[in-house]
């Protein structure tokens, strides 16, 4: 009996001893040999480094050009708006997003016809704008090529001292529910610039796009109580329709230590006048600046744009909360308003955005400050498969770089950087 548990053992210890050289001589093979020049398209079973692991699991494909959530963006000047030669009296800036209705396109945004451009709510007054959204209305544009646009006149005029938006009204988004549209949309009580940028959101409605709007004066989307993220600000409404509900997206700014920090928050609502019911996971999304969102796949993507350790990034969330990095995007568009055809068909299979308006910002240096609305393309679509638009190289001329030069401060810390070492080599 001993002898057969003796024989057992020494067995046991031979089996070992093979498996663990085997193993040893594979991993050795699994070392040696190197990646292989035809790229896996499906992660290979071998040691990965964190960057190609990351590469494999982050993104929707290991390629560019593979990856639906991966686009460059190009840009058109759009044609039918004027603007005083761009002294800076008028502007047009952040763009709802597009919609199609009775056979043409419709864009809503915020516009700024004032004496002056923007002084800053120091040297602001009753008609002297403290900031480029100060003292506007809201206007909108109907096109039927997306290209030619023709102002059609103000959707949204500021209404009388004390209603909400009794200083400004701006940056609105549309909503289409049960045959009706809502505009959502910032409105300021106070100059913006004299304490922050503050504001609540509200709501106007009509049977049709060309209006009339009627005012509902009310707080739909109201700022957070004090010493919560959102208190003073709730900026960019952006609303869906998602799950059979109203999401609506928005943006605060907070902190400010040293400088505002922005992010984006989720607010939940059942009808389109509210109640509005913010997310307990707010912010939803830690970046951005203005909020642009769409139906993608079975979830909603976002551009995160400008804002937080995550900007330039296109994201996703299969729940509409939840967001995960999908791909690393140059050039985006500022306040990007894309055409999003199934923004409000509850879909569960999101087509994608191919264009929609954004804006350029300061135009004309700081005497001038004003902004004006921009074309933008890309390829973020299940139905477009444009591999132009999945190139990653983008070359700018060198007065776009020459122009992010460097101040005097830091020229200054340079010279002195230099002068250390060449006291330090004797010189
Ligand atoms: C924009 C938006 C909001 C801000 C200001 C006007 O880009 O984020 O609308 O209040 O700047």
């Amino acid at each position: 009996m001993i002898k057969l548990f003796k024989g057992a053992g020494i067995g046991c210890f031979l089996v070992m001893f093979f498996c663990q050289n085997i193993g040893l001589a594979q991993e050795k093979k699994q070392e040696t040999k190197a990646f292989p020049f035809i790229f896996p398209k499906e992660k290979p079973n071998r040691p990965l480094s964190a960057s190609m692991e990351r590469n494999y699991d982050m993104y929707a494909a290991p390629r560019p050009e593979h990856n639906d959530f991966f686009t460059r963006f190009k840009y058109t000047e759009l044609k039918g708006f004027d603007n005083n030669n761009g002294d800076g009296t008028i502007t047009r800036r952040d763009p709802s997003k597009v919609i199609f209705e009775n056979g043409k396109y419709y864009v809503w945004y915020t516009k700024r016809d004032t004496p002056l451009p923007p002084r800053g709510a120091a040297k602001s007054t009753d008609v002297i704008p403290s900031a480029d959204w100060d003292l506007c209305d809201i206007w909108y544009a109907t096109s039927t090529d997306g290209f030619t646009w023709k102002e059609e006149g103000v959707a949204i005029k500021r209404p009388a001292k004390p209603n909400v938006g009794w200083r400004s009204v701006s940056t609105t988004d549309i909503l289409k529910w049960k045959g009706k549209f809502y505009l959502y949309y910032q409105g300021f009580m106070e100059t913006s610039g004299k304490r922050g940028d503050d504001c609540p959101v509200t709501v106007s409605y009509a049977d049709s796009p060309d209006g009339p709007w009627t005012a509902t004066h009310k707080l739909v989307i109201p700022n957070g109580a004090k010493g919560e993220w959102d208190q003073y600000s709730i900026h960019d409404p952006y609303p869906l329709v998602h799950n059979g509900k109203i999401y609506m997206y928005y943006k605060s700014d907070f902190d400010g230590n040293p400088n505002l920090i922005r992010m984006q928050g989720l607010a939940i609502a059942d009808d389109p006048l509210g109640p509005f019911k913010k997310h307990p996971l707010n912010p939803v999304i830690a970046g951005g600046h203005e909020t642009t969102l769409f139906p993608y796949k079975t979830g909603i993507a976002a551009l995160v744009i400008k804002d937080g350790n995550e900007h330039y990034t296109v994201q996703y969330a299969e729940d509409g909360v939840n967001f995960h990095i999908k791909s690393i995007v140059g050039l985006m568009p500022v306040a990007a308003g894309p055409f999003v055809p199934d923004a409000f068909t509850d879909t569960k299979d999101g087509k994608g955005i191919t264009w929609g308006l954004s804006h350029f910002n300061w135009v004309n240096g700081p005497d001038r400050v004003h902004a004006i609305l921009t074309r933008f393309d890309c390829d973020l679509s299940q139905e477009i498969d444009d591999p132009v638009m999945k190139k990653t190289g983008i070359y700018h001329a060198p007065d776009v770089h020459y122009r992010q030069g460097l101040n005097l401060r830091q020229r200054e810390r340079i010279a002195k950087m230099n002068q250390k070492l060449l006291e330090g080599a004797g010189k």
